[in-house]
């Protein structure tokens, strides 16, 4: 199952909280910082023994405070027009997040809209991206029951729930 709602990411009670990160790992604003300052020092701790981390992949680290038991770092691509691999990488960041919370044993996973903020991803070429993606992975991996896309606003959900009913 996959739902759109509104809110803060920070505060969903599911077994992984997706972070849309950058491939430091060290952190950064948007729903990073947001990720960090709720989950507190613990997180970016563990994550400075990851070494970073390639466009298009995902690591996990525990979830510090947060009520998560694990953070999945996805690192989205920057929009660079669309002819650079955007799309493969954005679409990988929603599948390898899916493939490592079933390896995990996760079941309920939350992302958010990875790289439409700061990376500059269009909303209405992202979202069909990143729903598809991920209703892939999990026909491939059943035991993750479900996915739910957290958003701000209504404008930045409302092309993720035309590309869910296409
Ligand atoms: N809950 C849910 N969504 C949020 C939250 C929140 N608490 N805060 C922001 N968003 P961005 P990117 C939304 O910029 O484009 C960071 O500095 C936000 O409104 O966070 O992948 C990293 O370190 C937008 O819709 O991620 C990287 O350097 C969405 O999350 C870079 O930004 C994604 O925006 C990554 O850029």
């Amino acid at each position: 199952m996959i739902e759109l709602v509104i809110g803060d990411i920070t505060q969903e009670e599911v077994d992984a909280i997706v972070n849309a990160a950058n491939s430091t790992l060290l952190g950064g604003g948007g729903v990073d910082g947001a990720i960090h300052r709720a989950g507190g020092p613990s997180i970016l701790a563990e994550c400075r023994d990851l070494g970073g981390c390639p466009t298009g992949e995902v690591k996990a680290t525990g979830a510090g405070r947060l009520s998560a038991k694990h953070v999945l770092h996805a690192v989205g691509p920057v929009w660079r027009g669309g002819d650079a691999g955007e799309p493969e990488q954005l679409a990988s960041c929603h599948t390898r997040a899916i493939e490592l919370a079933a390896s995990l044993g996760d079941r309920t996973v939350a992302f958010p809209a990875i790289s439409t903020g700061a990376y500059g991803y269009p909303l209405e070429l992202a979202a069909p991206v990143a729903i598809r993606a991920t209703q892939d992975a999990m026909r491939v991996h059943p035991d993750v029951e479900l996915a739910r896309f957290v958003f701000r606003d209504e404008a930045t959900l409302a092309p993720y729930r035309a590309a869910l009913g296409s």
